[in-house]
C-alpha cells in the first residue's frame, strides 16, 4: 500500500489525565503535568496521545459524564493549556485527541437542566424521558454500573434513561438538535487543532423504537440486560456517517499541525491538516464483523474500533480472579487477523482506564518476581508493537505496571466498583468473597497515579487513588536509565517500526502455529522481512528449525531453547 493513512502506521498512547501527573498538588493529575512530561512521551516515540475526558465535568464517573463540552474541568486547567498541549505535541511530531462522550451527558450539563425544567420543551427530546408511575421502570434494561437503567424523577413524574451512573443521561439520538449539537462540538475541537476523537461507547447511541425489553436469558448471560437491543441500534451506520460528515471534516485550517516525523525519528516541516480528524470508536460487544461493517476503509464511519474479545478467556470475565490464558491470545490473534481484508484494520490494545492490567493477568502473580514482571512486559509490548494493525499502549505499560495490592473497599475510587461492592452485599454476598471479586476486577488497578521516580512523582500532595507498588527498577526514572528495562524494549522497537514498513503497512504470516506455547509471525513489505517468535508460557521452550538467516534485533540470538516469557525480533536474510 502506497500511502496508507497516518493511523495505520501510527503507535497511539492513552494518557489517563487524572493520574499521569499533578503540577498543582491539589493530588490530581492535570494539563500542566502532561506538558511537564511531553519528553517522556516524545522519547518512547509515540505518535499520537489519546486524553480520557479533561472536560468539565462533576467526575462521578471520573470525567466520563460531561457537564460542559466546551470548558476545561477545573482540577485540571483551561483551555489556555489544552492549546498549549497541542501546540507541544504538534511541535514534537505528536499528533493528540481526545474523548467524546456523547451517548450521555452528565445530569448538571444544562440541557439536562433545561429538559427537566421543561420536559415537554426541545430540550426534553434530548434525553429519554417515559412518562410513568415510581413502581414501574419503561422497560427491564440493567445498568452497567448497577441497578435498573432507570431513574425516576418524581418533579416532572418521568423515568430517565442513564445506561452508566444515575448521573449519566443518555442522550436521544434521533433528535436531530442533539445530532447538530455533537457535531458542532467536535468541530470546534477541530479548529482549536485537534487530531480527532475517541468515541465512548459510541456503538450505543442508536436505542430502538419502543424500548423493548431485554431478552431476560441474553441479560443473564450478558451480565447488563437489555444490551442486545441497542449494541449496534437500527440507525448506528446513519448516525456515524453524519457526525463523520458534518463534524469530523475539518472545516478551517488548525492553529496548528504536527510535524513530519521521519523514519529516523527526526522532525520534519509541520504537515498539511488531515482532510478529517480520526475516528476511534470504543466499541463493547462488537465482534468481527461487526467491528468491520462500522470501521472498513471506505465506510465513512469509524477508522477503528476497540474489540474487546481480546480483553478475557472466554467464559471468564474481569471480575473472577482467573489468570488469562496466553493461549487464547494466540487463538484471538490467529483468528482476527485471518479474517480481516486489506479494507479492515485492527486496534490492538491490552490495557486501558477500564481493565486490570495483562501483565498481571498473563504472569498470575508470578509479576511479583520482577525478572518476571521485566519479561512479560517486554512479551507483551513485542506482540503488540509489531502485530499487524494499530497499537494503543496505555500509560505505565512502558514501565511494567501491574495491578495493586489493594487491601479494601476504602481505597477504591470507581463508582462500577463502588456500586459492584454494594450490590454484592446487598444481594448476601459475603464481605470477604464481595471484596475478592472487586480486588480482582476493579478497573482501579488501572488508574493509579504513573510513578515518574522511585518514591513516586506525582504530585506534591495526596494523590487522589492511591497505588500500592513500590517495587524497585520500576519507574520511569530507573526504566529510562536502564537499556534493558521494559521502557527501553519498548521505545527501541517503537523505532524499529518507524524506520521498517514491514513492521507496519507489511503483510502477517503465522509461523508453526501449532506450537503449543510457541507464538510466531513474519512481518513482510517487499524484500523486507521480519520474524517475531515468543514463548507465552513461563517455561523454556523448544524453538523448531526456521528456514532462512535470522539477523538478532531484539532479545538476542535465535537460541535453539526460549527462556520463559521470551520474546525476539530479528530481520530475516
Ligand atoms: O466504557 C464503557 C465500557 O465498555 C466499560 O465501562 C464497561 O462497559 C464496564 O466497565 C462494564 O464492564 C466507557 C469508558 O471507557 C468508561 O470509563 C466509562 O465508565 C463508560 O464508558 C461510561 O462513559
Amino acid at each position: 500500500p502506497a500511502e496508507s493513512p497516518w493511523w495505520r502506521e501510527a503507535v497511539f498512547y492513552q494518557v489517563y489525565p487524572r493520574s499521569f501527573a499533578d503540577s498543582d498538588g491539589d493530588g490530581v493529575g492535570d494539563l500542566r503535568g502532561i506538558i511537564d512530561h511531553l519528553d517522556h512521551l516524545a522519547d518512547l516515540g509515540v505518535d499520537c496521545l489519546w486524553l480520557s475526558p479533561i472536560f468539565d465535568s462533576p467526575n462521578e464517573d471520573m470525567g466520563y459524564d460531561v457537564r460542559d463540552y466546551r470548558a476545561v474541568m477545573a482540577e485540571m486547567g483551561t483551555l489556555a493549556d489544552v492549546d498549549e498541549l497541542i501546540a507541544g505535541c504538534h511541535e514534537r511530531g505528536m499528533r493528540i485527541i481526545l474523548d467524546l462522550v456523547v451517548n450521555h451527558t452528565s445530569a448538571e450539563h444544562e440541557w439536562f437542566r433545561r429538559a427537566v425544567a421543561d420536559p415537554d420543551g426541545p430540550y426534553g427530546r434530548y434525553y429519554f424521558l417515559v412518562e410513568g408511575t415510581p413502581d414501574a421502570p419503561p422497560n427491564n434494561w440493567l445498568s452497567f454500573f448497577s441497578g435498573s437503567a432507570w431513574r425516576w424523577l418524581p418533579e416532572i413524574e418521568r423515568w430517565a434513561l442513564h445506561l452508566f451512573a444515575p448521573g449519566q443521561m443518555d442522550l436521544r439520538w434521533d433528535t436531530p438538535a442533539v445530532r447538530r449539537e455533537v457535531a458542532d462540538i467536535v468541530a470546534w475541537w477541530l479548529d482549536r487543532g485537534i487530531d480527532g476523537f475517541r468515541l465512548d461507547v459510541i456503538n450505543y447511541i442508536s436505542k430502538p423504537e419502543g424500548l423493548p425489553d431485554g431478552n431476560a436469558f441474553v441479560g443473564q448471560l450478558m451480565e447488563f440486560t437489555g444490551v442486545e437491543t441497542y449494541f449496534y441500534g437500527p440507525r448506528l451506520g446513519e448516525f456515524l456517517e453524519g457526525l463523520r460528515r458534518d463534524g469530523f471534516t475539518r472545516r478551517t485550517a488548525p492553529a496548528s499541525t504536527p510535524r513530519r516525523r521521519l523514519p529516523d525519528g527526526t522532525l520534519g516541516d509541520p504537515l498539511p491538516p488531515d482532510e478529517v480528524g480520526v475516528m476511534v470508536g470504543e466499541t463493547p460487544g462488537i465482534g468481527v464483523e461487526l467491528g468491520r461493517m462500522l470501521s472498513a476503509a471506505g465506510q465513512d464511519r469509524l477508522d477503528l474500533v476497540f474489540n474487546f474479545d481480546v480483553l478475557d478467556t472466554p467464559g471468564h470475565t474481569r471480575w473472577d480472579a482467573y489468570r488469562y490464558d496466553p493461549e487464547y491470545l494466540k487463538r484471538y490473534f490467529l483468528g482476527y487477523s485471518s479474517r480481516l481484508t486489506d479494507a479492515d484494520w485492527l486496534a490492538v490494545f491490552f490495557d486501558n482506564h477500564d481493565n486490570p492490567r495483562m501483565l498481571s493477568k498473563f504472569a498470575g502473580g508470578a509479576e511479583s518476581d520482577p525478572d518476571v514482571r521485566t519479561a512479560v512486559g517486554k512479551l507483551l509490548a513485542t506482540i503488540q508493537l509489531t502485530m499487524r494493525g494499530t497499537p494503543f499502549l496505555f500509560q505505565g505499560q512502558e514501565l511494567a505496571a501491574v495491578d495493586q495490592a489493594f487491601s479494601g473497599p476504602a481505597q477504591m475510587r470507581d463508582v462500577e466498583t463502588l456500586n459492584r461492592y454494594a450490590s454484592l452485599l446487598a444481594e448476601g454476598r459475603g464481605a470477604a468473597e464481595a471484596w475478592a471479586e472487586i480486588l480482582a476486577g476493579t478497573r482501579d488497578h488501572a488508574r493509579v497515579p504513573m510513578r515518574w521516580t522511585p518514591d513516586g512523582g506525582f504530585t506534591t500532595g495526596e494523590p487522589w487513588l492511591a497505588g500500592t507498588d513500590r517495587a524497585t527498577g520500576f519507574s520511569a526514572q530507573e526504566q529510562a536509565a536502564d537499556p534493558d528495562s521494559v521502557y527501553s524494549w519498548h521505545r527501541d522497537l517503537i523505532r524499529l517500526r518507524r524506520a521498517n514498513r514491514a513492521l507496519t503497512a507489511g503483510g502477517i504470516r503465522w509461523v508453526r502455529p501449532e506450537r503449543r506455547g510457541y507464538l510466531a509471525y513474519e512481518r513482510f513489505l517487499g524484500d523486507d522481512r521480519f520474524l517475531i517468535e515468543c514463548n507465552i508460557t513461563p517455561r523454556p521452550l523448544h524453538r523448531p528449525r526456521f528456514d532462512g538467516h535470522v539477523e538478532p534485533l531484539l532479545g538476542g540470538p535465535r537460541t535453539e531453547t526460549m527462556a520463559p516469557w521470551a520474546a525476539t525480533v530479528g530481520r530475516v536474510r
